[in-house]
């Protein structure tokens, strides 16, 4: 009798033991959301299509396996992407596996058919015990990758030591692709020099947002930044110095290539510009052959004594003070030459040659240029891309226009079957300063803090252009004042972000009231990378759940 009792009393004891183990195994496996990653689901920039959350958790672990399947060249890279990125932070060596099985704690890319991702969609699906990104191409892939690394916490981006952070990421589905094909930022490494570890850094911040085009601003009054071994002096004599006077560089054709594949690695598209027929003078100074003859009419130095004088070294800010002569044939030997090295060590579609400011090129000799470069551009197999000054040249449908300033230009451009993208100064102007205090940065479009740079719509900015014709979006950033990568940063962020955003999300719904708070949260990850950004007074950036939760004062108008 007794020992039945005690019998029954450890049968009792074990089962409520079992049940208390079980329903901790299920607790630990139902983990609600947090509400940090909640808002890092809720967060993400630039917005995806769809985002909806099924309020559980999965945790990254050190057994978490990264699985790809299919054999499409590619996918295998962008396992390989994800595994390192992942490393640093939190001292996972993740294994990789392609066998495509999808077994628990994995994190799963395959190839799908999915008609409506279109070439860079993907879908992601976070469950308590999987993560499965799909996607029709590798591109789509890497673009789910990166949406991966917002949903984790910031700590992530730590690539010098391991982070004390619990991974975890909220359950629930995201289905995405954008709206442009054109997603990009243009860098003058002219003005000033920036090498290649700096442009690499560049490539990283713009492709966290999705960017896709780098459009690099390699020639232009001061400086020319590119080895073109048929001209040697290009780059020996015209890349000796800089706006103020610094010992300025230019990228050997190795260098070059570096940057292609570095940029090819993180799906961007490197656009090389060569600025003709204006912004010329670092060549004219290089090769006196260049310079123009007496036919075209040059005013004395005497008569501007402050003016520049073209063929002699530069390193001021003015422009359109130099041109290339068109009834040179040694003209058309030079950019036949530079063209063709160029479109040699460029694996992308385009080759840029500028077309801008060319205030002392006569007209009927600036459409000349323009359009011969096409031709010469297309017999290297390339499209041409120049700023909206070449809309007055025979543009066709196979031309892409930069719209920068002109309503006109753009307008024509489009009338001539061209192709557009849009760069309008007043909006996304990168080198603009914010405010009258800003430390950098020109304003002669505009002063554009944050709020300005993000409200605006490629499709509604100039009248009279059909929505098939425009591309995307770039936002330039000119290096007159820019000399450090902390200036770079500095005029970059917070505004880069939203240009991303424009680029990529849809325009219903887009609101700056809603966007700022999802941007202030980015700024944990910035301070991570080490990003010195500009602390806007527009962002209201104590918002991260703790602050929220403090009720924390919210206006912080410190500026870095
Ligand atoms: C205009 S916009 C330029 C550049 C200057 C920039 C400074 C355009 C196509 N040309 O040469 O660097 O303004 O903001």
């Amino acid at each position: 009798m007794f020992y039945t009792r005690l019998k029954t009393i450890r049968i009792v004891y074990v089962t409520a033991g079992l049940l208390a183990g079980l329903f901790l195994v299920s607790c630990e496996r139902n983990k609600s959301t947090s509400p940090e990653a909640r808002q890092r689901f809720e967060g993400i920039i630039p917005k995806p299509v769809s985002a909806n959350m099924t309020g559980n958790t999965f945790t990254l672990t050190e057994d978490t396996k990264v699985v790809t399947s299919g054999s499409v060249e590619g996918v295998d890279n962008v396992a390989r992407f994800l595994i390192d990125k992942l490393k640093p932070a939190t001292g996972f060596n993740l294994e990789k596996s392609s066998d495509g099985k999808e077994g628990k704690n994995s994190i799963l890319l395959s190839i799908s058919k999915d008609a409506e991702l279109g070439a860079e969609g993907y879908e992601l699906t976070v469950s308590e015990d999987q993560i499965k990104i799909t996607a029709n191409s590798p591109v789509g892939l890497y673009w789910g990758a990166q949406t991966l690394r917002q949903l984790l916490p910031a700590e992530i981006e730590n690539s010098k030591s391991a982070a004390n952070a619990s991974w975890e990421i909220a359950t629930g589905t995201i289905r995405d692709y954008p709206r442009y094909s054109w997603r990009g930022s243009m860098l003058d490494v002219s003005r000033h020099f920036f090498g290649v570890e700096d442009v690499k850094r560049y490539i990283d911040l713009i492709s966290l947002y999705k960017m896709n085009v780098l459009h690099l601003h390699i020639s232009d009054d001061q400086g020319w930044r590119i080895e073109i071994k048929s001209w040697p002096n290009l780059a020996n004599i015209g890349g000796r110095t800089q706006v103020g006077g610094g010992k300025g560089g230019y990228y050997t054709q190795e260098d070059y290539k570096e940057i292609v594949n570095y940029a090819s690695s993180r799906h961007i598209t490197i656009i090389p510009e060569i600025d003709m027929p204006g912004h010329i003078n670092a060549a004219l100074v290089s090769y006196k052959e260049l310079n123009p003859g007496p036919s075209i009419n040059r005013e004395p130095a005497s008569a501007r004594p402050n003016r520049p004088v073209a063929g002699q070294v530069y390193t001021g800010t003015e422009v359109g003070f130099s041109t290339l002569d068109v009834r040179k044939e040694v003209t058309f030997k030079f950019v036949n030459d530079v063209l063709r090295e160029l479109a040699a060590i460029t694996p992308g579609p385009y080759l840029h040659i500028g077309g801008d400011e060319a205030a002392v090129t006569k007209k009927p000799d600036y459409i000349a240029f323009i359009n011969r470069f096409k031709d010469i551009v297309k017999a290297n197999g390339k499209r041409m891309v120049g700023w909206e000054e070449i809309a007055q040249g025979d543009v066709d449908s196979t031309v892409i226009v930069q719209h920068w300033h002109s309503q006109q230009y753009a307008r024509m451009a489009a009338e001539k079957g061209a192709k557009l993208i849009f760069s309008p100064a007043q909006k996304v102007y990168l080198d603009m300063q914010y405010d009258s205090t800003s430390k950098l940065g020109l304003h002669w479009a505009a002063y554009i803090e944050v709020d300005s740079s993000y409200m605006w719509d490629p499709a509604t900015r100039v009248d009279g252009i059909d929505a098939s014709q425009i591309l995307g979006v770039e936002a330039p950033l000119w290096s007159e004042t820019v000399v450090t990568m902390d200036d770079i940063e500095y005029l970059v962020f917070p505004r880069l972000p939203g240009v991303a955003e424009i680029g990529w999300s849809k325009s219903d719904g887009r609101d700056w009231n809603e966007y700022k708070v999802r941007l202030a949260n980015q700024a944990e990850r910035w301070d991570v990378l080490d990003i010195d950004y500009y602390r806007s007074p527009k962002v209201p950036w104590d918002t991260s759940v703790d602050q929220q939760d403090n009720k924390k004062d919210t206006t912080s108008t410190a500026s870095k």
